[in-house]
């Protein structure tokens, strides 16, 4: 396993406020949230971008969706909206090297960016 900020909140190395969790993934609160709900779903399976998730693992990124659209109908914000977003390299802004999606939701977003 690799050895991102992520991987280490997935093996309990540091803490984190975890709301949902499954044998594929794991979903926390991101740190610096953009949103009044802001959760990250990280898959367990290595990939440290989306360029490195291979045709045939298309069914993690789906998990990932599914999850995210799961938890918005579980705590009521579903039919209201949310956003979720995947950076990717530089210009994506991507910090973490390990894929996640955000969750944003809780309010109104802007049309573009978070
Ligand atoms: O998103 C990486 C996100 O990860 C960014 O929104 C901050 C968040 N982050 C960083 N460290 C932590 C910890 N320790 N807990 C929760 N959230 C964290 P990216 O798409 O790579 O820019």
């Amino acid at each position: 396993m690799s050895d991102t900020l992520f991987h280490k909140i997935i093996r309990r190395e540091i803490p984190a406020d975890i709301v949902f969790e499954d044998e594929q993934l794991i979903a926390f609160r991101d740190i610096a949230p953009q949103a009044p709900v802001h959760v990250l779903f990280v898959p367990k399976r290595d990939f440290a971008t989306l360029n490195d998730v291979p045709e045939g693992d298309a069914v993690v990124i789906g998990r990932l969706a599914t999850a995210a659209a799961r938890y918005a109908k579980a705590q009521g914000f579903a039919a209201d909206g949310y956003r979720i977003v995947m950076n990717c390299n530089g210009d994506g802004g991507q910090t973490v090297f390990q894929i996640h999606l955000h969750l944003l939701a809780g309010a109104p977003l802007g049309r573009f960016g978070t």
